[in-house]
């Protein structure tokens, strides 16, 4: 599928130190190797309501993994997928009266014009799920034929047929490997709080016939009114979520790749469930870091389209809003952080872009390195971004007061690392 374009990255004289990054899995931070190449996956939206707040903020927190790696000479291969067919997707089609198609296509154009304004640079695969059905069925057949996975018989109106994965098989089997996966390997949640989030988050856990309440689906058979692919041996149908995730990465990355990355909500079931998927498929974990963003809402509450509080990257731009500033608002916060987009934070993020806009000009010689070094000691220490913008600050405080001629060469110097480190151009 078509990505985007990124604009240029200025190269910064100097040297980004090694970089800290909390992983899920590890429960804790830790220290990337800058072996020279990198990879990264980053769960891509499912394209109904695209790009709300909490989208957004998702996408330009793993985009500072990828600044800080490429600053740091790093080679980075980024892949993203779209969910360009599931039930939410079909769910919102069918109650709006639209084309599913039409749904998808439309949502993925706008994603990659506010990724374009928002300075995200694109990945080197953005990859649907529908193109990948061609790949995700002989995967759900050989964990079918291993009996890592098995076929449900119809009741109730469904029909037979739709295919499961086996979670207690699939821990058995690779429990003996070190790095192996069993549930928990990812979340580390508890059996009750596994069950809850599983049923709030695309899971069945009630669904007859299965043999844990928390194997998650592997291929749904067709249904009349609904789409469908060629699935082989599996008979007519289409991919369950996290498998789909899990070959495309295994397809297009190396394995196990650096990163996966996604919104607080992926860690369970998503990563969980691609981490088993993965390992019961090639033997090796999928990656060797799990990094989750915190949610955002809006006002306190939660984002979303049933309570009718979106707040979507495009409605700010068409209002005359310079992506700029929206990028800002979102890099005032951690990322790992929970916060709410508020009519405040942005106002300060627009006044922040003037702060900075007008201070450029006036860089003090000998000011842009020190600088440089603090935004590389911030970004390397967990992506700390709010501590990034303060250095800024406190840089253009600085300016606007300095007493002597400005420096061009500071200046140049300035506008290169803002711009390559946190995508922001002044
Ligand atoms: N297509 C799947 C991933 S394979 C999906 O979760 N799509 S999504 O459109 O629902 O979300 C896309 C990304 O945005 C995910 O990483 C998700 O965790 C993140 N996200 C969704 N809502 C929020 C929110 N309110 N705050 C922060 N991140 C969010
Ligand atoms: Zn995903």
């Amino acid at each position: 599928m078509k990505s985007w374009t990124s604009r240029p990255v200025p190269q910064l004289p100097g040297s980004m130190p090694a970089l800290r990054l909390f992983d899920t899995a590890e429960g804790g931070p830790v220290t990337l190797d800058a072996a020279g190449e990198q990879s990264l996956y980053v769960c891509g939206i499912t394209p109904y309501d695209a790009t709300h707040m909490g989208h957004a903020a998702s996408y330009v927190a793993f985009d500072l993994l990828n600044r800080a790696w490429r600053d740091g000479g790093q080679q980075v291969s980024y892949v993203q997928n779209v969910t360009d067919v599931d039930d939410p997707l079909l769910e919102r089609a069918t109650a709006t009266g639209v084309d599913w198609r039409e749904l998808a296509a439309s949502q993925i154009e706008l994603f990659r014009t506010d990724m374009e304004a928002l300075n995200v640079l694109a990945p080197d695969n953005y990859v649907g799920a529908v193109e990948a059905i061609p790949l995700i069925v002989p995967a759900i057949e050989s964990l079918l034929e291993r009996g890592l996975a098995y076929r449900v018989a119809g009741t109730d109106g469904e029909p037979d047929g739709d295919v499961y994965y086996d979670v207690e098989a699939a821990g058995k089997h690779s429990a003996a490997a070190r790095d192996a996966w069993t549930l928990g390997s990812v979340s580390h949640l508890s059996d009750a709080e596994m069950l809850e989030l599983f049923a709030e988050r695309g899971g069945d856990p009630g669904r007859a016939g299965k043999r844990q309440a928390l194997d998650p689906l592997l291929w749904r058979v067709a249904r009349e009114g609904e789409p469908s692919w060629p699935g082989a041996s599996l008979g007519e149908g289409r991919p369950g979520w996290h498998i789909e995730c899990t070959v495309i990465a295994q397809k297009y990355l190396p394995a196990p790749f650096t990163v996966q990355g996604g919104g607080s909500d992926l860690v369970f079931p998503h990563h969980e469930m691609g981490a088993g998927h993965a390992y019961s498929l090639a033997g090796v974990p999928l990656a060797k870091h799990f990094a989750h963003a915190g949610m955002v809402g809006l006002d306190g509450e939660k984002m979303s389209k049933s309570k009718g509080n979106l707040v979507l990257v495009s409605r700010l731009r068409a209002a005359g809003e310079e992506p700029a500033a929206i990028r800002l608002a979102i890099l005032a916060h951690h990322y790992r952080s929970d916060w709410s987009w508020t009519a405040e934070g942005f106002e300060e993020a627009k006044e922040r872009l003037r702060a900075w806009r007008a201070a450029v000009d006036l860089a003090p010689a000998g000011s842009a390195g020190p600088l440089i070094g603090q935004l590389r000691a911030a970004l390397a220490d967990d992506l700390d971004a709010p501590r990034a913008l303060a250095a800024v600050d406190a840089w253009a405080a600085a300016a606007a007061a300095a007493p002597d001629g400005a420096s061009p060469v500071d200046a140049a110097l300035v506008r290169d690392a803002v711009d390559a480190l946190l995508g922001v151009e002044l």
